[in-house]
């Protein structure tokens, strides 16, 4: 079926795009573009075109399960040219996200009208691309060319309000986008059809400096991913060349990046984040109810989830011991809805509206309706025993339970209730309101209803959900504790701190594992040793470094010192020489003769660590791919998303 119509009315040709989910301008859209370009031309009752999108958002990109097949006309830039150089002005309703490909289409047009909630974007960086059709040209030649470089190189998409001001949009739609655009036409008829964009000079032309200075930022930025700065170039080759020779240098940039092992690597994390989202087993299954959210605990995690939930526009009730831990969480969870106004994530009205939705109490009978409660208290079983023998005692019998626990038996958990089937384990990653990754973790007890709602609660969270098996630590903390031990092993035969973070941030981490740990708190992982400890056999192998740190009570940033040093002057963390003679101290009490070790090596062998324990962990069945660990890697802690994930890399001597 074509997913391209055409009608035409009163001298209006409308052009609808219809290709669900997200009108990705496959082949077939393409041709049918070409087709309808061909007859208004050919109509002298279509004086004017308006191009809109069926279903809930404009032209979301191109269409990216084609770029590994061979490519099949007609090519995206050939129908922007062709929309360009129509004879008759179009005009792009745009509604929902105009992304990509999308927005190169509605840069052919030559009018744009959008929805006000609409947003539009380049988001091709995220992909390790760059615009392949004319979007580094013709934005160019539209808005502030500084302003084309810094939104393509962010690949973040814009507000339509922001649009405007840019000069990217014309005007923006009331309530009604299509009644919106019928008028816009309605004046645009008999007018002239303005002179193509690719073929216009650019508005403005920076010098070599101005130009530097984009590019040593969208560097620093970048942190080894080569799209951002290739999109800052061809934007500025764009203002330096005229309009034909700017949109071949563009696709030459474009086939090369698509080709290249970065790209392969991003694409391969957009569609497994989409894949582990949606298990097998709970295809078709309908979820719980999702109303009234229950979150018990108002430390860290427990303010974070809640203020998730609240953002997702469902209210909260939190519950605590007494009035003061109480206060403390809600105020917590405030401020954090504080910052999301602060980031312009929601609005003013939008505040006020979710700030309403949350309540506390230090009864946990304050549960009795609501449909989902998430335990958030503090990391010991007999604590968490204790709150679902009462969660067990006051919610409805269909409401779901679930832990936020980061190690603990959820199947244990599960047994204490007398219904196990409604327990499940939703581990969120700190900060919990905007880390993505959620695990869901399954114990044999749950009930497929039951894992259901927890995907869907994911969903309204926008959270990439990942399921997992029942064991130490799932799947994120298991393999974090593994190469947290090479790590640690490594600090034994020769490295320091400082050498194995710098090696993961030239690896293209954000942060090292050490200093990730200050961030996070020594202390978890140290209660959690300790439980270990019962059951490690005498002669397996420990390192006692991080033990001795949480000895002194340095637990990390909130103790002022951890593996770091975090005085007021340093708060990225200083290297600390009584960290490094305590090192000393445990390789010469193991008789350790310490070596130099190499960045390379020590990627190496962490990610070849990585790469055993998610062999270990998928034969066991707690993860049911390898993308899900991949996943999981990417975005629980930071593994580059260029590189695909740790099991996605293949052989890490050769690619180290
Ligand atoms: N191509 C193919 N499939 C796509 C797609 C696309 N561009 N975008 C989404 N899908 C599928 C997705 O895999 C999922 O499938 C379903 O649609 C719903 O997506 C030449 C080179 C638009 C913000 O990078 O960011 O244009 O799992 O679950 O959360 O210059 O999808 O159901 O089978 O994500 O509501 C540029 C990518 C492409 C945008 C909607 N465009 N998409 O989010 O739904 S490159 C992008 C998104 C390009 C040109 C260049 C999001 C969304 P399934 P979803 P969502």
């Amino acid at each position: 079926m074509n997913p391209v119509s055409l009608a035409i009315e009163r001298g209006i040709a409308v052009v609808t795009i219809d290709n669900p989910p997200v009108n990705a301008a496959s082949q077939a859209v393409r041709a049918g573009l070409v087709d309808a370009v061909r007859r208004i031309d050919g109509d002298d009752a279509a004086r004017v075109a308006v191009l809109i999108c069926a279903g809930r958002t404009f032209v979301a990109g191109a269409d990216i399960r084609e770029f590994d097949q061979p490519p099949v006309g007609p090519l995206l830039p050939e129908v922007v040219a062709r929309i360009e150089t129509a004879t008759t002005p179009w005009i792009a309703a745009i509604h929902g996200t105009a992304l990509g490909g999308g927005l190169e289409i509605a840069l052919g047009c030559h009018y744009r009208i959008a929805d006000p909630k609409a947003r539009l974007g380049f988001p091709e960086v995220n992909l390790g691309l760059i615009p392949g059709a004319g979007g580094t040209v013709r934005l160019a030649r539209l808005i502030q060319p500084g302003d084309a470089a810094r939104m393509i190189a962010s690949g973040k998409p814009i507000a339509a309000t922001r649009a405007v001001e840019l000069g990217l949009v014309d005007r923006l739609a009331g309530d009604d986008l299509r009644d919106a655009a019928l008028g816009f036409a309605a004046e645009m008829q008999g007018a002239n059809r303005p002179s193509p964009l690719s073929g216009r000079a650019p508005l403005a032309c920076l010098d070599a400096s101005q130009w530097q200075a984009i590019r040593t930022a969208t560097e620093e930025r970048a942190r080894g991913r080569i799209a951002p700065v290739e999109a800052v170039d061809a934007v500025r080759e764009a203002t330096e060349l005229a309009g034909d020779a700017a949109l071949a240098g563009e696709r030459e940039r474009f086939v090369r990046l698509r080709q290249s092992p970065q790209s392969k690597a991003m694409r391969y994390v957009f569609f497994a984040e989409r894949m582990v989202s949606k298990p097998p087993e709970i295809a078709g299954i309908a979820a719980r109810p999702l109303g009234h959210i229950g979150v018990v605990g108002g430390g860290t995690m427990g303010a974070g989830i809640s203020a998730a939930v609240l953002l997702s526009g469902r209210p909260v009730t939190m519950i605590e011991r007494d009035r003061g831990l109480l206060a403390k969480g809600l105020a917590a969870t405030r401020a954090h809805l504080g910052a999301s106004l602060q980031r312009g994530l929601i609005d003013t009205a939008g505040h006020e509206r979710i700030l309403a939705g949350l309540s506390g109490s230090t009864d946990h009978r304050a549960l009795a309706d609501c449909d989902l409660v998430i335990e958030a208290v503090f990391e010991d079983l007999d604590v968490k025993l204790a709150v679902f023998g009462e969660l067990d005692r006051v919610t409805k019998s269909q409401a779901v339970l679930a832990t936020n626990t980061s190690y603990l038996d959820v199947g244990r958990i599960a047994r204490a209730v007398r219904d196990p089937s409604r327990v499940i384990g939703l581990h969120f990653f700190s900060p919990a309101h905007i880390m993505k990754l959620l695990e869901i973790v399954r114990p044999e007890t749950a009930a497929p209803d039951v894992l259901a709602t927890g995907f869907a609660l994911a969903r309204h969270l926008r959270k990439i959900a990942v399921p997992a098996g029942v064991c130490d630590g799932f799947i994120a903390n298991r393999i974090m504790n593994a190469y947290r031990r090479t790590c640690d092993t490594m600090l034994e035969e020769g490295a320091l701190p400082r050498d194995i973070d710098d090696a993961m941030t030239r690896f293209g981490f954000a942060m090292g594992l050490y200093a990730v740990q200050d961030l996070a708190g020594l202390d978890i992982a140290w209660a959690m040793r300790k439980r270990q400890a019962e059951s490690r056999g005498p002669d397996a192998p420990y390192v006692a470094i991080a033990d001795r740190l949480c000895e002194l009570g340095r637990f990390g940033r909130k103790a002022g010192a951890g593996w770091y040093l975090y005085p007021p002057d340093s708060p990225k963390g200083a290297v600390d020489p009584v960290v490094e003679q305590i090192i000393r101290e445990e390789s010469a009490r193991k008789g350790i003769e310490r070596r130099p070790i190499t960045g390379d090596e020590i990627m190496q062998r962490i990610v070849q660590t990585m790469q055993d324990e998610g062999r270990r962990i998928l034969a066991e069945g707690i993860a049911a791919s390898a993308e899900a660990i991949d996943v999981v890697m990417v975005n629980g802690f930071g593994f580059p998303r260029w590189r695909g994930g740790p099991m996605f890399m293949g052989d890490p001597i050769a690619l180290c």
